[in-house]
């Protein structure tokens, strides 16, 4: 086993009975799988490091495992050997009290917080967050998280804020900026076949430099314009740009979709979308084109309210049910917000979709 260079930081851990490991939640959270002598090498091992927040030995293989983890992600389980010893470190408020947002030298050599070069404080390390008085670990995808940054950040999560305005969830945007590929379509409404819209300026088109493209590239600035049964320059009504939209297929592969939320574009609040349904599918591609290979998951409103701003999102609209991974969504307008005037578009420059 190596020898850390640095200082071995003070803690205080306590021990399981024998007969048991530690089982963390995500893989990731192991940090340290090597062999020990003795128990006190692994001890001393969890001491020297940091971010171990559990260690597991067993003295009959030797196994030495540390772990970035406490139980609020991971659980110690019975083991039928009678070997295996889960060590945990204690932590408590009055360890952090005394040094956070303080000048460094009150945290030089402690394991609790870290120095940070921008502001010159002692601040939670990382995978951790200040939550008034400790610093827990983040969390992981799905989670349910209280602020802002008690998700993992380095995991591109976001902690969501929910309908009553409280955080709620650790999600991620889906999409991956702007691989994925988007196709537009028009004439189609939830359980029908899809009819592929096409650039231009008429019935069943998207207006050229406004395309699918558009609505996943977190961009407010660029848009997606859609005609629908609109003939583009000839003739307004109030329902003709309806039942268009897109679809995609997720980079990442199957994923939940627990809340989306969309964004205005430039011109007329009128033209923007009101009532939209989403669908998910896992056919493949050539399948995708039917109707039958989509399974309705939102019909609702989009959040997008009258007159709302130009270029921002709407509120974070939520699924009523989310916990089936689909590796593909189709996005569908079936109201626009123009209330009986004439427009000749539906239009919109942003839809996140946030899941895990
Ligand atoms: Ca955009």
């Amino acid at each position: 086993m190596s020898s850390p260079a640095h200082a071995i930081y003070s803690s205080t851990l306590s021990l399981s009975l024998q007969g048991h490991e530690f089982q963390p939640q995500y893989g990731v959270q192991l940090i340290f799988n090597k062999t020990a002598q003795r128990l006190l090498l692994c001890v001393a091992a969890c001491r020297q490091n940091p971010s171990c927040r559990t260690f597991d030995y067993d003295s009959s293989s030797h196994r030495c495992r540390l772990f970035e983890a406490d139980l609020t992600n991971g659980a110690i389980t019975v083991m039928a050997s009678q070997t295996s010893i889960v060590g945990s470190v204690i932590l408590s408020a009055s360890l952090y009290a005394s040094m956070y947002n303080q000048s460094c030298s009150a945290c030089q050599e402690s394991r609790y917080q870290t120095c940070s070069s921008t502001t010159n404080t002692c601040q939670c390390p990382g995978h951790s967050y200040w939550n008034g008085s400790m610093c827990p670990l983040q969390l992981f995808a799905n989670a349910t998280c209280s602020q802002i940054d008690a998700c993992r950040s380095d995991l591109n999560l976001s902690c969501i804020i929910n309908y009553y305005g409280g955080f709620a969830q650790c999600l991620t945007v889906l999409t991956t900026s702007s691989t994925e590929t988007v196709y537009a379509v028009w004439n189609t409404t939830a359980g029908s076949d899809s009819n592929f819209a096409s650039n231009g300026v008429d019935v069943g088109k998207y207006y050229p430099g406004e395309g699918p493209g558009n609505v996943c590239d977190r961009n407010t600035s660029t848009k997606f314009t859609s005609f629908g049964g609109c003939n583009g320059s000839l003739a307004y009504s109030p329902t003709c740009p309806q039942n268009t939209g897109f679809y995609l297929t997720l980079q990442r592969g199957a994923s939940v979709l627990v809340a989306f939320r969309f964004a205005t574009a430039n011109s007329f609040p009128p033209r923007d979308p009101l009532m939209i349904t989403i669908e998910g599918s896992n056919s493949n591609s050539t399948e995708l084109t039917r109707g039958s290979s989509w399974t309705l998951l939102y019909n609702g409103s989009c959040g997008i309210s009258t007159n709302q701003t130009r270029f921002t999102y709407a509120p974070i609209q939520w699924l009523p049910q989310h916990s089936a991974l689909y590796a593909s969504y189709r996005f569908l307008v079936n109201l626009a917000i123009n209330n009986g005037t004439l427009i000749p578009t539906i239009q919109y420059s942003e839809v996140e979709l946030l899941g895990y």
